[in-house]
């Protein structure tokens, strides 16, 4: 009896089966049902089959973005720049697309490219077909790029082994203490630049992880700062052994030029109230920021102090912490700007805004999990921390 009610029960669940399934697809095994839709105009010539209509999705609500924001309102005088070698040009030509379609092609602000040798006809002609934008190539005279003459060269050279063997990072590259120089000292100087009061410095092979909505110089301008950043790390101790004791006799000879630590940004980058310094800088393959600071008299004092001992030589001192340092100690902090929105990547570290509001705005690629801001080596938090304090 058990054996024949099973079978029966089985059979029963079979046919089911058998009459759903008939059921789901006779619709599309009988022809003369398909012959539904007609195109006006041209009855009884073609006729297609029904569609499996999947119906779209609601449309997700998205923040209000002004598309065409920047046609048209007021600009800075600014300017991009870009150092670069020939052989950078894959990278520049990366960089420039990302920047104009996540933000120039609104605002078509202008490029300055800056090199030691000449850029050749074919980067200038690929880099200029990126943009409707202005975009000028300039040479660095070689007082502003070379190792100065006054540089003891057998010590300069014996400091380069050195570093190469203990494998500092870029210790042993001649050409990288050239470059760190020229951003600390003489960049803002080049005729090209002169033309400007602002400037955004854009490396090769960066990314723009986000839309840049609105215009960050404007805000620079109208907010009343000076100096803006996006990532900040710590610097490698052996490429600055003598920077903080060379600040610190700046800082006894110029009193002047130094404000008060309640205002200004000691506490970012020292943290027993300027006795040492705690290596936080912020990194400025990434910069926007004013012109007329690094021209002001205040960091012309500070750059030729330094200069002249010899440090980009004799040690391997970034532009990064000579700027931050300057920063920190000569502008308020109140006139330092952090852009949270801006998502951005130099090598593997990134940026990638934390907020929900700013990521959906900006129809970031980025997600925060890629962000370097609360890593073990970033300052972030240091900053977080100044910020807090007023
Ligand atoms: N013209 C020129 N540009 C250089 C030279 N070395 C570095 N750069 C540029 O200087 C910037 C920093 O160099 P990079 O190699 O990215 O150094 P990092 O960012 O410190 O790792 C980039 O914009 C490079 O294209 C050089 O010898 N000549
Ligand atoms: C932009 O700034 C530079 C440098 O200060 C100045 O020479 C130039 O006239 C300014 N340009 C405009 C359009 O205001
Ligand atoms: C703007 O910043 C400068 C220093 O960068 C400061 O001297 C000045 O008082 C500030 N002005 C306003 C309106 O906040
Ligand atoms: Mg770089």
């Amino acid at each position: 009896m058990h054996q024949r009610a099973r079978y029966a029960t089985l059979s029963c669940i079979i046919l089911m089966s058998f009459v759903a399934l008939y059921r789901k697809y006779s619709s599309i095994l009988t022809v003369d049902d398909a012959q539904g839709l007609e195109f006006p105009g041209l009855e009884g010539e073609y006729t297609i089959m029904h569609p499996t209509l999947i119906p779209d999705p609601p449309p997700r609500p998205l923040p209000p973005v002004p598309l065409e924001r920047g046609s048209d309102g007021p600009r800075a005088n600014a300017t991009f720049i870009i150092l670069a070698r020939n052989s950078d040009l894959q990278g520049a030509l990366l960089s420039v697309r990302q920047l104009e379609d996540r933000f120039n092609r609104r605002y078509h602000y202008p490029y300055v490219f800056l090199n030691e040798e000449e850029f050749t006809e074919d980067f200038k002609r690929r880099i200029r077909n990126l943009t409707p934008s202005k975009v000028e190539f300039g040479l660095i005279p070689k007082e502003a790029w070379f190792q100065p003459e006054w540089i003891d060269a057998e010590k300069a050279q014996a400091a380069m082994v050195r570093m190469e063997r203990a494998n500092v990072k870029y210790g042993g590259n001649l050409a990288y203490h050239n470059m760190c120089r020229f951003n600390s000292g003489f960049f803002f100087k080049h005729p090209l630049v002169l033309q400007y009061e602002w400037y955004w410095r854009v490396e090769p092979n960066i990314k723009f992880h986000c839309d840049i909505i609105d215009d960050p110089f404007m805000y620079m301008v109208q907010n009343n700062k000076t100096y803006g950043f996006t990532l900040s790390v710590y610097e490698i101790p052996a490429t600055i052994k003598n920077l903080w004791l060379t600040v610190k006799d700046f800082m006894t000879e110029y009193p002047e030029y130094i404000l008060p630590s309640s205002v200004n940004a000691l506490d970012f980058i020292s943290n027993d109230g300027g006795r040492s310094y705690n290596r936080c800088h912020f990194w400025s393959n990434f910069e926007i920021a004013s012109l007329g600071f690094w021209r002001s008299e205040a960091y012309t004092a500070f750059f030729e102090f330094l200069d002249k001992t010899g440090g980009f030589y004799y040690e391997r001192w970034g532009d990064a912490p000579v700027h931050s340092i300057a920063a920190a100690l000569m502008l308020p902090r109140s006139s330092i700007h952090l852009f949270e929105e801006i998502g951005y990547q130099h090598d593997d570290w990134s940026h990638c805004p934390r907020s929900q509001e700013l990521w959906e705005r900006g129809r970031c690629l980025c997600t925060e999990k890629d962000s370097f801001d609360y890593s073990w080596d970033s300052c972030r938090p240091k900053w977080d921390s100044l910020v807090a304090t007023g």
